[in-house]
């Protein structure tokens, strides 16, 4: 293996370790030597889904997410300015929220991590978002997508009402809606009348930039 795919590898490892200290000075080297995207596509995103798939079989936990979604940030915090100086546009503009009622915000975070490398400009709502706040955030902000999160059988339904009162204030069409969160899927998705559903961010990431290329003339 080369010296500049170590670095990558090595990047990835730290992410998956939960090293920030290390993530951020593997990757302080790499911006040296590689664009800021190839670091996002090639180490960072590529370690979140490591971390989400320990995750899924058992051999990490909920505090081991969240650190390793914390060494992410981190290395993603020094990508951003090399992001936004190059022609790395920005792809499109992200409301995201968890629903109201609900609290559960970890996934949500990472799925607006993973947004933001996916090069969105993303504005989260935070937990317990009332309908309200999302059609507000819609009418000022002017996002192309929305994402709703929701972790509580009780509180999954309330995407519903988001959908219901969007179409009510004739804002519907103005944006995509996105869904997400463990008691999803893509029954519920189509049931609430979103436009989408993904299991994990970095299908959510996949996603809205597929929302994106649908939308180009
Ligand atoms: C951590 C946790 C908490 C923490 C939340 C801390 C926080 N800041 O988020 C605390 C302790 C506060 C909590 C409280 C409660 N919790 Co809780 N909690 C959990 C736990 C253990 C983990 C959730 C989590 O963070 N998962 C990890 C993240 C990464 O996964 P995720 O959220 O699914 O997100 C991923 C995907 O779903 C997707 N995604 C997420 N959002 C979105 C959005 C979009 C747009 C897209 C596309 C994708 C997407 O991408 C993410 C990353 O890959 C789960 C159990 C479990 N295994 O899920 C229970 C769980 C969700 N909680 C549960 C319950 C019942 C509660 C309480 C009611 C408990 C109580 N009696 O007080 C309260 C509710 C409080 C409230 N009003 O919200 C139940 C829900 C049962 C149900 N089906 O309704 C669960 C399933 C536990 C259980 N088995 O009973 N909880």
């Amino acid at each position: 293996m080369s010296v500049v795919d170590d670095l990558l590898d090595g990047i990835r490892r730290s992410i998956v370790d939960m090293d920030d200290q290390q993530a951020v000075e593997l990757t302080r080297k790499a911006l040296e030597i590689h664009p800021a995207e190839t670091i996002l596509n090639r180490a960072l995103i590529p370690a979140m889904e490591t971390v989400g798939n320990e995750y899924e079989q058992g051999k990490k936990f909920i505090p081991e997410m969240l650190l390793a979604a914390e060494a992410m940030t981190a290395a993603l915090e020094l990508l951003k300015p090399a992001l936004a100086r190059s022609d790395v546009k920005k792809v499109g503009k992200v409301v995201m929220g968890t629903v109201e009622g609900d609290v559960h915000d970890i996934g949500q975070r990472m799925v607006c991590i993973m947004l933001e490398g996916a090069g969105f400009e993303v504005h989260s709502l935070g937990a317990d978002v009332p309908a309200d706040d999302f059609i507000q955030a819609v009418k000022t902000g002017n996002p192309d997508i929305v994402g709703m999160s929701a972790l509580l059988t009780t509180t999954a339904p309330r995407m519903k009402g988001v959908i219901d009162a969007l179409q009510k204030q004739g804002l519907r069409d103005r944006v995509k809606v996105m869904v997400g969160g463990a008691v999803l899927n893509q029954r519920l998705a189509d049931e609430y009348g979103a436009d989408g559903y993904a299991p994990d961010a970095a299908a959510a990431a996949r996603l809205a930039r597929a929302f994106m290329e649908a939308r180009r003339p």
